[in-house]
């Protein structure tokens, strides 16, 4: 923990609010990046399979009807990357996690874009329809893309540690919350992935994915496995990929 120092203003951050679900990998990743500057700001959890962020006095500030929401006084922001950079440029005074320079600052964007246009949307085709819609597994088109988005990502890890550069940065805290989340739903083959998997186990070791990411993933894993929470009693089967390839091949050895 502490990629980053906070700012002498920490006190600023009395006026700051976070909205979210632990389940949300956007969140996760808001979170992350709170923890490894060692920032600590007023969270409200909401209940994403109740519908709490489609409530009026949610919904007012993010018309998208989506976590997370930062609020920092007037300031309402509702997408997870525009949201950690605010905060690092805003009440960090390292440049470890978001670099000043505009070479190294557009390496970091660059990221935060594939991982916001690319990733995103392949994760919610892949979960939505489990989570939402009675869907018992990950399609295979989702699958394909999902694998493509693998493949692409172990080619930019050629001759590297991290994505962006020598330590991990805020890029590679927005991929880890999302990739670690489409580990679930598709794992990563270490055999086919082995850089793609090497750098998620070290982002695994680092300090704030223990506090802010491990415990969220698991409740998204179970969320996962138990479906539709509105069809639990109809739909037992486990939803991720992994407990749903281990059953195959287990009634597989059966036969
Ligand atoms: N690009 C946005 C995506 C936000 C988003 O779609 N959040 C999801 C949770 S991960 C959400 O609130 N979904 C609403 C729902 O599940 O009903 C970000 O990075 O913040």
């Amino acid at each position: 923990m502490g990629a980053g120092r906070s700012k002498a203003v920490a006190s600023g951050l009395k006026y700051c609010t976070l909205w979210k679900a632990d389940r949300s990998p956007a969140c996760r990743a808001v979170m992350m990046a709170l923890d490894s500057m060692d920032l600590s700001i007023t969270e409200v959890d909401v209940n994403l399979d109740k519908g709490e962020h489609r409530a009026p006095e949610i919904a007012v500030m993010n018309p998208l009807q989506t976590l997370p929401i930062l609020k920092d006084r007037e300031l309402v922001l509702h997408d997870s990357h525009a949201i950690c950079t605010y905060l690092v440029s805003r009440y960090c005074s390292s440049s470890r996690l978001l670099p000043q320079d505009p070479g190294g600052r557009s390496v970091v964007d660059q990221i935060l874009h594939f991982n916001s246009s690319i990733l995103y949307p392949r994760f919610q085709a892949a979960a939505y329809p489990i989570l939402y819609e009675n869907c018992n597994f990950v399609l295979p088109q989702q699958i394909y893309d999902i694998e493509s988005a693998y493949k692409d990502l172990e080619s930019m890890l050629i001759s590297k540690q991290w994505f962006t550069g020598c330590w991990p940065t805020l890029g590679d805290i927005a991929l880890c919350s999302i990739l670690s989340t489409l580990d679930v739903l598709v794992p990563i083959d270490k055999t086919r992935y082995p850089l793609l998997s090497s750098w998620l186990y070290r982002m695994s070791e680092e300090g704030f994915y223990l506090t802010a990411n491990k415990k969220g993933l698991g409740e998204f894993s179970r969320r996962i496995d138990c479906g539709c929470a509105f069809d639990d009693k109809i739909f037992k089967c486990p939803r991720s990929s992994l407990r749903r390839r281990a059953l195959i091949s287990t009634q597989e050895t059966k036969t």
